[in-house]
């Protein structure tokens, strides 16, 4: 019994279909996600890979298909036959891509807003509609400074929609060769290593002291430009108790390579104990000076 080829093809389309859809889910090419804005990344990677693994398989199965099916016979010393184009089929190749580059520009710009990568444009808007006040544009140096009022335009990840409904943790940055130095505002605490509590939205106020540095959290799926003299955002919101690297994403001098440092996400109890021991043991000589006073 011969089977017809549409049959074949139709067969052959829902299986690299299961495929693709299948390894787009469970490639394992992530580390694990410990933030909530981390889904919305891997929905936009795993798309892109059921589309890669889709073409990967159909193109790989042409070509192994072509080799064995049209080998030469043996003895066969004739020409192929002579093809010149196939306008439908150029179309269609030409049509499909098209079509996959839009879905993935506008899927990719939805997720940059969700992620509250439009916040700063916001900020412009609200520069916009209040033009009666004065805007001020600096030049100090190389860097250039946008003030209204005096307060700077920041650059990142901005307010995510989901920060609005508490109030987050605020840590300053600075990126110098080769160290990321943390401020917590609140307590003063002053520390290499960056320290949160699960659960509550952070916002890192970044700034560079030397050259452009990037502050990347692979765990997190986030990452952004540390930048001389123009402050930068990065908000996010950790869901998972742990440590995770802390990376310099972008090449910053010889020892660039060991611009690394850890992110402990505590929990609200452990984040606690950690701010009360390190506030003690960054006020110099405050046990000698209650002993001070009371003598
Ligand atoms: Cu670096």
């Amino acid at each position: 019994m011969k089977i017809p080829s549409n049959i074949v093809t139709l067969i052959a389309g829902i299986t690299l279909t299961l495929i693709s859809l299948w390894y787009g889910q469970n490639h394992g090419l992530m580390p694990i996600a410990a933030s909530a804005e981390a889904a919305e990344v891997d929905g936009l990677f795993n798309l892109m890979m059921t589309i890669a693994t889709g073409l990967f398989l159909l193109v790989e199965g042409v070509i192994i298909y072509s080799v064995i099916k049209f080998r030469r016979k043996e003895g066969d010393t004739t020409d192929g036959p002579p093809i010149e184009g196939n306008v439908p089929l150029e179309i269609v190749w030409t049509a499909i891509p098209t079509v996959i580059v839009f879905i993935l520009a506008i899927y990719s710009f939805e997720v940059y807003n969700t992620l509250g990568g439009l916040d700063p444009m916001a900020s412009h808007d609200h520069l916009a509609s209040h033009n009666h006040h004065e805007m001020v544009a600096m030049d100090e140096g190389n860097s250039q400074l946008i003030a209204m009022n005096g307060e700077k335009v920041a650059l990142g990840l901005g307010q995510s929609p989901y920060l609005e409904e508490s109030s987050p943790l605020n840590v300053n940055v600075n990126g110098i060769q080769y160290a990321w130095i943390f401020t917590y505002p609140d307590t003063g605490i002053v520390s290499g290593e960056l320290h949160v509590p699960v659960d509550r939205p952070v916002q890192l106020n970044m700034s560079g002291g030397d050259v452009l540095h990037a502050f990347w959290l692979p765990e997190f799926r986030i990452k952004q430009d540390v930048i001389p003299g123009r402050e930068s955002q990065l908000t996010f919101t950790p869901t998972k108790v742990g440590q995770y690297p802390v990376i310099c994403a972008e090449l910053c001098g010889a020892y660039h390579g060991g611009m690394k440092t850890t992110l402990t996400v505590h929990s609200a109890e452990d984040y606690q104990q950690w701010l009360q021991d390190n506030t003690i043991a960054q006020t110099p000589n405050s046990e000698q000076l209650a002993v001070n006073s009371e003598q």
